[in-house]
């Protein structure tokens, strides 16, 4: 008898779910161009074989710059965490615990690990730099260095930059401790102990401004050939990619494939594009297009194993510091808010780069940001980019979550209805060029929590 009664509410309860279900059912399907999500950068470009990688600080390794960084990526480099004074600050005395984090922070997350790096002219320890040694010494010590640092990652490391920046802009090699104490073939060397210490890891020279075909990306490319001639482990190299906004270069594509052609495999190892700050819409769509040239170019030229960005947040970046006046050189934003380069590193590798809304097929994106909130008020922006094509008028909804209400609008005509938010252009902001942007504002009311809405662009 009771249970009857059970039996019988529950199917009412059912038909009632049924019919709900059926009536959103109705509003999905006429809610204009509501496209689903990419899945995370990791997933797209190992679907393309590629590997999107970033540079990481193993001390931040907690939070939300932990979950975007076992999310989004599937290969590490620590930032510095594997360098000479970092791993050996005094002779003898070893400190591996941010290397070792990084490491099984990667394992755990099924992500490859870039050792950077063994031989370099910068961040060395005094009692390396400072001494003094006959070549003899020098040479041991060095090759203590590469064995005991390759040796104690052995199996786990997919590449090691074994020598990292060896070249003048000139092509000339750099006067370094180790091309001053042991003579030009110290690579040669480092390459070989590398190699002993771990067979498996794929060995790596890696420089900057060896983008371009340019007298210093021949260099490395004579002694890539010269090495391999004489059969010492070479199988890549690196191309680091510090950029400046708008000033890729054309030839990155045609050098990718020279160094391709001569038998070794290529990665962009530290991308970023800087920008004077502070940043703007333009500014913003233009990086993307660069991200999206940069991604473009490798996914295009098979031996280009893949990308790895020098750090993913802008609040993980070294530009501020190297580089007076300018930084927002990463694919997030300092709160972590993935900015118009994110989305176009998804396009190159195949997803729609739309982030949930939008058409697939026409290269711009909204992106909703919270300016500023105070008690119960905020202030939010959107911003329509376009990146390698353009919109006569655009048009963007997004559904509140936790009962925000618009009550002012700016640069667009806003209406709010139930939960749902429908902004369209102004009669004078409908356009936005290919590498543009277009920017509108509003305020609103919150309470409790104000997350942000995923926005669609129609
Ligand atoms: O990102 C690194 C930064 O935190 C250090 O202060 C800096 C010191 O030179 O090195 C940065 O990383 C460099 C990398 O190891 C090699 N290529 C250039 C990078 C930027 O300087």
């Amino acid at each position: 008898m009771r249970l009857t009664r059970w039996a019988s509410l529950f199917t009412g309860v059912v038909a009632l779910g049924a019919l709900l279900v059926a009536a959103l059912g109705a509003v999905l399907v006429a809610a204009p161009s509501a496209h689903a999500a990419d899945p995370p950068l990791r997933d797209l470009a190992a679907a393309k074989g590629k590997i999107i990688g970033t540079a990481v600080t193993g001390g931040k390794l907690t939070g939300t710059y932990a979950d975007i960084a076992g999310r989004e990526f599937n290969s590490l480099t620590p930032g510095n965490a594997m360098k000479w004074e970092s791993v050996e600050p005094s002779r003898g005395t070893y400190n591996w615990a941010e290397a070792d984090r990084i490491v099984d922070f990667a394992e755990a997350h099924g992500q490859q690990v870039r050792g950077h790096t063994l031989v370099w002219h910068s961040q060395n320890p005094g009692w390396l730099t400072g001494g003094s040694w006959t070549p003899a010494q020098f040479s041991a010590i060095v090759q203590d260095h590469i064995t005991t640092e390759v040796g104690r990652y052995k199996g786990r490391l997919a590449a090691w930059d074994v020598v990292n920046e060896p070249f003048n802009e000139d092509g000339t090699y750099r006067q370094s401790l180790f091309y001053n104490h042991l003579g030009p073939d110290y690579i040669a060397q480092a390459l070989t102990w590398a190699r002993a210490a771990d067979p498996d890891a794929k060995l790596y020279i890696n420089d900057y401004n060896v983008e371009g075909v340019n007298a210093k990306s021949t260099a490395l490319y004579n002694l890539v050939k010269s090495l391999k001639e004489r059969g010492v482990p070479i199988d890549g190299v690196g191309l680091q990619a510090h950029f400046i906004l708008g000033q890729i270069p054309s030839t990155l594509q045609q050098n990718i494939q020279r160094f391709a052609d001569l038998g070794v495999d290529v990665a962009i190892t530290e991308l970023d594009i800087r920008m004077q700050v502070p940043a703007t819409d333009a500014k913003l769509a233009q990086q993307a297009a660069d991200y999206k040239a940069v991604m473009n170019a490798c996914v295009a030229v098979a031996r280009c194993t893949g990308v790895t960005v020098w750090g993913f947040t802008d609040s993980d970046s070294w530009i501020p510091d190297f580089f007076e006046g300018y930084g927002a050189a990463t694919p997030y934003d300092e709160n972590f808010a993935p900015k118009p380069a994110y989305y176009a590193i998804a396009q190159s590798l195949g997803g729609t780069g739309d982030g949930g809304g939008g058409d697939p097929t026409d290269g711009c994106t909204a992106t909703y940001r919270v300016v500023n909130q105070w008690n119960t008020g905020f202030t939010g922006e959107v911003t329509v980019s376009c990146a390698g094509a353009s919109l006569s008028s655009w048009n963007v909804n997004w559904t509140y979550g936790a009962g925000q209400r618009i009550t002012q609008a700016w640069n667009a005509n806003c209406t709010q209805s139930g939960a749902t938010v429908s902004c369209s252009n102004a009669s004078y902001n409908g356009a936005v060029p290919n590498g543009g942007s277009v920017t509108f504002g509003f305020n609103g009311s919150w309470s409790g929590s104000n997350p942000v809405p995923t926005v669609a662009l129609g």
